[in-house]
């Protein structure tokens, strides 16, 4: 099966390196081992990604379409920006879940508005690493009803 792309948006690199009263302890390293070891027991492959640029992220959502079998993103703050990233993924054609670490919604008001929510199978937010595990196994069972379908 192809791998299901986990892309990560911007300044999430320096995850478990600042804030981690808001966003926790773990690196982005050990948030991708975490998704290796999940993905690996559920049957899937990661191709875990992160970049600070918009475009580049709209680029791996375009190869995704013929390169993987899902999309689990975490769009950092053009979450609440992109209508390129909400574009690219309504074009993408594959089972999306929009994630997030913290619980964006008892957060500032700006963080209350996805503009990619609307163009993905579903959001998960507020679990912290446990995010990502949660939108693997969500990604997981899209990609079996699929194939049951
Ligand atoms: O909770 C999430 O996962 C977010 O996507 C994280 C974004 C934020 O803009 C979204 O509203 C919610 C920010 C990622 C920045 O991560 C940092 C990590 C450590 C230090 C500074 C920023």
């Amino acid at each position: 099966m192809k791998p299901v792309f986990v892309l990560n948006g911007p300044n999430l690199n320096l995850l478990g390196l600042r804030e981690p009263a808001i966003y926790g302890a773990a690196t982005l390293k050990d948030v991708e081992t975490r998704c290796r070891d999940h993905a690996s027991s559920l049957g899937l492959s990661v191709d875990f990604r992160q970049s600070n640029i918009e475009g580049e992220l709209v680029s791996w959502i375009h190869e995704a379409r013929d390169k993987a079998s899902g999309i689990a993103i975490n769009a950092g703050a053009y979450t609440h920006t992109s209508v390129a990233l909400h574009d690219a993924l309504k074009a993408a054609d594959l089972p999306c879940v929009e994630l997030h670490l913290s619980n964006v919604y008892k957060r500032e008001a700006f963080r209350h508005t996805s503009l990619i929510a609307p163009a993905v199978n579903g959001v998960i937010c507020g679990f912290g690493t446990e995010s990502y595990v949660l939108a693997l196994t969500a990604l997981h069972s899209i990609i079996i009803a699929n194939k049951k379908g």
